[in-house]
């Protein structure tokens, strides 16, 4: 099966075509996703992350995908595909095949592929990557881990900033805020500043209301150079938007707001920078998820 590097390399020579193609792969894997699961093919949940795949193509492009590592949550698709491209792997692993990212028996939260890795334990990532990064010091790799605005309450996040801070460990704390935690409000869960709280520990933040994937990347190659350049941790907190319901149909927001939140849409704002026709590459894109999800769901079956 041909890697969707290639396919990136050969249907995009910029930038912003590059960008936009990787962010409709996430986009498109996702709707199948949900497509899969009203047909039945799928076991347990699953969380698409449409609405905020700049922030994987972003914080990915800015990492050394051969040595750093990746901790990320039960909203893992897009860090995932932003990270290795292997959506064959992953549609396999979903349909609990033998040929999955983890022989079929990880599902859609968790996933372990080379340095990368996923659970659905909401803030339960960050102890291992304050100790990974810790240990990876002596190779110059930095550790990044994926937040949700309603994973701020769990006490083994600051338990993991007070010891990257005090250990000077190369961490990169990334917060997706997009201002739920499946139904329930940001403004109902967290008292005071997301952007703030690394402030007393000394992590030196940024706060950015972006769904912008040039912003998007300057925010995170600034953040992400800090971190491997200064050998200490970094809160990116990014301020963004979930276009979908937190897993399928659970989503009490009205239309009316649903409405707005879809102007400030990744997927719009990338593709208005691209100077040629990107239906086209929509197309390109399809197809080749088309062959990833046939030859997935002609695997064997993982625990048949
Ligand atoms: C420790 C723990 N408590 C509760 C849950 C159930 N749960 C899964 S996702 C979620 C909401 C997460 O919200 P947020 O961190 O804002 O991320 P988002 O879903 O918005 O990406 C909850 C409560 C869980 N997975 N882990």
């Amino acid at each position: 099966m041909k890697h969707f590097n290639d396919l990136l390399s050969s249907a995009s020579n910029d930038q912003a075509t590059s960008d936009y193609m990787t962010m409709s792969f996430i986009r498109q894997f996702e709707q199948r996703l949900l497509d899969m699961f009203s047909q039945g093919l799928m076991a347990g949940t699953t969380h698409t992350c449409i609405g905020q795949e700049a922030n994987a193509v972003a914080i990915m492009g800015a990492l050394d995908r051969e040595i750093d590592t990746v901790w990320s949550n039960h909203r893992c698709h897009g860090h995932f595909l932003a990270y290795c491209g292997d959506a064959y792997r992953l549609f396999a692993e979903i349909l609990g095949r033998e040929t999955g990212v983890c022989a079929g028996r990880g599902g859609s939260q968790h996933l372990a592929w080379r340095n990368f890795f996923s659970s659905g334990i909401q803030g339960g990532l960050v102890p291992l990557a304050v100790g990974t990064a810790h240990a990876d010091k002596e190779i110059g790799a930095i550790t990044t881990v994926f937040l949700g605005d309603g994973t701020m309450g769990q006490g083994y996040v600051y338990e993991g900033m007070n010891l990257a801070a005090l250990w000077n460990c190369p961490v990169l704390f990334v917060v997706e805020d997009n201002g739920i935690a499946q139904t329930t409000r940001r403004t109902a869960g967290v008292a005071g500043e997301i952007g703030q709280r690394g402030a007393p520990f000394g992590i030196r933040s940024r706060t950015i209301n972006s769904t912008d994937i040039e912003e998007l990347r300057e925010a995170a190659i600034e953040a992400a150079d800090y971190v491997r350049t200064e050998g200490k941790p970094f809160w990116l907190h990014i301020e963004t938007v979930r276009l979908h319901a937190h897993s399928k149909g659970d989503d009490t927001r009205p239309e009316e707001e649903l409405r707005e939140l879809r102007k400030r849409d990744c997927l719009d704002i990338a593709r208005n920078r691209v100077s040629g026709e990107t239906d086209a590459l929509d197309e390109i894109v399809r197809a080749y998820l088309d062959q990833c999800f046939e030859t997935a769901m002609a695997d064997p079956e993982a625990c048949a």
